[in-house]
């Protein structure tokens, strides 16, 4: 058979991935990859000039071809900066809506569980407990831990329908940061008002000014960021434990042939924290042995994996792209999702093997998948009944058996407590050695890298490519997500990785014996990125807020309305953030020079996109190189890399 063209491109460096691609060609199961190469995506969509908020439309405005055309508009006038404004918002509203309705859920089952109301969750984590009770101001002296987890539940929900006021973790941010936000309205009140109001602005004929509709969209973002998300990381550290360092496995090769293979895939842990325990019931033990297994293999795929990896070690299958290649490995027992970013695809693919592709969220069905409903009063049962599904199904096997031999070992669960405590230790935690590290130069800043996997790019490449070149240039990296997950992929998650860094960088994480690179765990834990950044400027010496620091964020190969309300509210919150592969506002140059330049001089942060992760790092790091020299410690760095000069020279006598 003739090779069509795609198949001559590298489309993975991940070596798991492309003998799986590799073996769909050769069983002709088509896969993202192969429909990336065949379906191209809408050229004026993708540059955000289509508006379809009205039937009068869909109208399509992109960029004039000749000098002296005048600028075409929608039906109704709608200018091509207002149209690009409002698609731009509806990604925020969407994606901000998804990590939040994740956040409600939790503050849902956290207070029933607070009440006693759920067997099987408790409160692991009574340090953070209390801290969340003196966020609300709380007489947490006088409570008894039931009580308090119960009005910290009862506030928590509170907070997503908050119609007034500020919510409650803004007063978290730096104070500078805080006034700026108050300054601009962009102090968020409750998500379910703020994405309300965002989604009546971008509706046919209401907000038509470019600017007041991302400060809108900021503050939809910033409920989310300061909100929504941060208290589902919260409340999960708290029901589930805070993580801690811990090492686990990665990739297709996690899968064992012999025993009952089960990954939970989504991103809620409730379900799957009780699908843990459900595994290791001596119950469900017996009856896979009954029909022939080994035992129960029980793995995790993109941010679900990450939570159960943090907390339990439990192995990672795969990232975003991997999900249809673990169904082919043959020996995929069970697929339980739960929300955002499964494929429809999988269902399709498990056609083809014996996978049970299992939905769980009344939120979150799927054609011609089973449907076992998380019944969050009763969760142990929900899970039990989970696992005995993918146990009856091990004998359903079609013999077909494709488990790339590839995994590799990581070190993951860096929360912002951990890092804390490892940096200061035991009897002083503190950022302090962070922060003398990035004065005195040995560090010359941080990054945070984020996100998505994108079948447009070749997949994990651009994330490691970006990775390397800032530990390179001695740039500490937090990650989360799916980018966390192709460092572990590709051995960068370990202490050892510090061979790839500048020696400023490698330094420091000798002696403090951390990876270069910091899994903090899933896309909602970025929150945790923004708890670490405040508590660098509260540390001191690196100015008043977060804009100040020597820091920037990506998200280098993004593809969900989540990463663009991430990006938003990172930028929102000061930070200097680029996005990769394709950028959604492209077609209006008005609105692009609004996002990437006079942002800044609004609130401190701004976006811009490179798809080329060589030039992306070079744009962060110059970003990071211009926050040093105004906070004036520019010259301890030249000093830095004089003594290494100079221990150069030394070496060579
Ligand atoms: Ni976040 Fe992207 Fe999805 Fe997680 Fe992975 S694709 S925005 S990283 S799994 S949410």
């Amino acid at each position: 058979m003739a090779k069509k063209a795609s198949e001559d491109k590298i489309l993975t460096s991940c070596g798991g991935t492309q003998q799986m691609i590799d073996l769909a060609r050769k069983e002709g199961i088509p896969t993202v990859f192969d429909r990336a190469a065949t379906m191209k995506p809408c050229p004026i969509g993708a540059e955000g000039s289509c508006c379809k908020n009205c039937g009068m439309g869909p109208c399509r405005v992109p960029p004039s071809k000749k000098e002296g055309e005048p600028a075409k508009v929608g039906l109704c006038g709608a200018t091509a900066e207002t149209i690009s404004a409002r698609n731009f918002a509806l990604m925020v509203a969407a994606g901000s809506a998804a990590h939040s309705d994740h956040g409600r859920g939790v503050a849902e089952v956290f207070l029933l569980a607070a009440k006693g109301e759920i067997p099987g969750y408790g409160i692991k984590d009574e340090q953070k407990l209390i801290q969340l009770g003196l966020d609300f101001d709380l007489d947490v002296e006088n409570m008894e831990m039931k009580e308090l987890a119960i009005k910290v539940g009862e506030l928590c929900v509170g907070q997503f329908g908050k119609q007034e006021g500020e919510l409650v973790f803004v007063k978290r941010a730096p104070l500078k940061r805080q006034e700026l936000w108050r300054k601009n309205n962009m102090v968020p009140r409750g998500i379910d008002r703020e994405v309300v109001e965002l989604m009546h602005r971008t509706h046919m004929g209401v907000d038509q000014d470019y600017k007041n509709i991302t400060t809108q969209a900021a503050r939809a973002a910033l409920a989310d960021g300061w909100g929504g998300a941060m208290i589902a990381t919260e409340l999960q550290d708290i029901m589930f434990g805070t993580p801690v360092p811990t090492t686990g496995y990665i990739n297709l090769g996690v899968l064992e042939k012999d025993k009952v293979n089960i990954i939970v895939h989504g991103h809620e842990p409730l379900l799957s924290e009780m699908i843990v325990v459900a595994c290791q019931d001596p119950e469900m033990h017996a009856l896979a042995k009954e029909k022939g297994a080994d035992g129960i293999n029980l793995a995790g795929m993109c941010c679900t994996a990450n939570e159960i990896l943090m907390r339990h070690g439990i192995p990672i299958a795969g990232n975003f792209l991997q999900q249809e290649l673990a169904i082919m490995t043959g020996v995929l027992d069970a697929m339980v999702v739960d929300v955002q970013c499964i494929m429809q695809a999988i269902q399709k693919t498990s056609e083809s093997y014996h996978t049970e592709v299992i939905t769980t969220s009344p939120k979150a069905k799927m054609e011609g998948a089973k449907h076992i409903q998380f019944e969050e009063h009763d969760p142990v049962n929900t899970a039990k009944q989970i696992v005995k599904a993918a146990i009856e199904n091990y004998t359903n096997r079609k013999g077909k058996v494709n488990i790339p031999k590839v995994k590799e070992e990581m070190v993951v669960g860096f929360s912002h407590e951990t890092i804390n405590y490892l940096l200061g230790g035991t009897f002083r935690a503190s950022y302090k050695p962070l922060n003398d590290n990035i004065i005195g130069g040995r560090i010359r800043g941080i990054a945070g890298v984020v996100g998505c996997n994108n079948a447009r790019d070749v997949d994990d490449e651009v994330h490691l490519t970006l990775i390397r070149e800032l530990i390179k240039n001695d740039v500490i990296v937090l990650t989360t997500g799916c980018v966390a997950m192709a460092c572990g992929k590709a051995g960068l998650l370990v202490p050892e990785a510090s061979k790839y860094c500048g020696t400023g960088l490698a330094e420091v994480c000798e002696t403090v014996g951390i990876p270069p690179i910091l899994h903090m765990g899933a896309c909602v834990d970025n929150s945790r990125i923004l708890i670490a950044a405040t508590a660098v400027v509260k540390e001191g010496g690196l100015g008043d807020d977060i804009s100040d620091l020597p820091a920037a964020g990506a998200a280098p190969a993004w593809m969900s309305e989540k990463a663009i309300a991430i990006g938003h509210y990172f930028v929102a919150s000061g930070v200097y953030t680029l996005f990769g592969t394709t950028f959604p506002t492209t077609g209006s140059k008005k609105y692009t020079d609004y996002l990437f330049k006079d942002l800044e001089e609004e609130w401190g942060g701004k976006w811009d996109f490179e798809p080329d992760p060589l030039k992306m790092a070079k744009k962060m790091i110059d970003h990071i190189d211009k926050k040093r020299k105004a906070l004036g410690i520019d010259k301890a760095r030249e000093r830095v890399l004089m003594d290494m000069e100079m221990r150069r020279e030394l070496d060579a006598v």
